[in-house]
């Protein structure tokens, strides 16, 4: 599949509505996600060594927003043990589909399945893997504390959670300083001022970034037996949980 340039920010927008996870999206979002998080290439390869290493016969390996399948892949071309299904969840029909034709691509042989459905309604069951590289930000935060407890739940013992998210940092300096730092990065890698500022504004009420220290409560009080940060650059990081 061609893989096109992300502009959607480009030009001024004079009404500009809420970012939504639609096909112009689906279309430019391997390019724009890569351009947008910091070591995201890095989180996902691991993603898929943590699969490989955590994975039991028999068991399913969740990536819950999964997008275009970028973290079902890696899982899957990590030889995961006999018997293990992968099945990804995203409600956005525009990735869901377009993912579905990435998957067909693989010829891994570990089984996907992918479900078009708000990862909140999603029953986690028999898992020894659970992913959610940056989608936990895109839910209401209310809503959060209920899902880390259904994963908990849902897994098997000595099983592994992936959490990768944007976070925020409690002391108001360093926060603006990664703020800073990240918007650098998006315009080392071709996005201009404008468009910086207007996907941050598309963002501002969808994707609400928590501090660490709040997602480590959240992983606790769900019941988890450890839990730390194993990457990070600047306000991007990825938690790894074990049951
Ligand atoms: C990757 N993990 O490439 N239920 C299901 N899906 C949801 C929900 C929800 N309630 N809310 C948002 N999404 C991927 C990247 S992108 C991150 C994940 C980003 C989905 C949404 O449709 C989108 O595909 C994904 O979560 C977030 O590693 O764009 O920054």
């Amino acid at each position: 599949m061609t893989q096109r340039q992300d502009t959607l920010y480009a030009n001024p927008i004079s009404e500009l509505a809420s970012f939504r996870f639609d096909e112009n999206v689906a279309r430019v979002f391997p390019d724009m996600i890569k351009r947008s998080v910091p070591g995201y290439i890095t989180i996902i390869a691991m993603t898929g060594m943590l699969a490989g290493k955590y994975a039991r016969p028999g068991t399913n390996c969740y990536d819950l927003g999964c997008s275009l399948g970028a973290s079902t892949l890696a899982m899957r071309q990590n030889d995961l043990p006999d018997g293990c299904r992968i099945i990804g969840v995203d409600n956005s029909a525009a990735m869901l589909e377009r993912c579905r034709r990435i998957i067909d691509t693989d010829s891994h042989q570990t089984p996907v399945e992918l479900l078009c459905a708000d990862v909140l309604d999603t029953r986690v069951s028999n898992a020894s893997v659970v992913v959610l590289n940056f989608t936990l930000q895109f839910i209401d935060p209310a809503a959060r504390d209920q899902l880390i407890q259904r994963i908990y739940t849902g897994m098997q013992a000595g099983g592994i959670m992936v959490l990768s998210e944007k976070v925020r940092f409690e002391d108001p300096h360093l926060d603006e300083l990664n703020i800073e730092l990240h918007h650098q990065f998006k315009k080392a890698n071709g996005y201009s001022d404008l468009e910086i500022a207007q996907k941050r504004n598309a963002l501002e009420d969808i994707m609400i970034p928590e501090t660490l220290n709040r997602h480590r409560q959240r992983i606790a009080a769900a019941g988890f037996s450890s839990c730390d940060v194993w990457f990070q650059c600047f306000n991007f990081a990825s938690l790894i949980a074990l049951k």
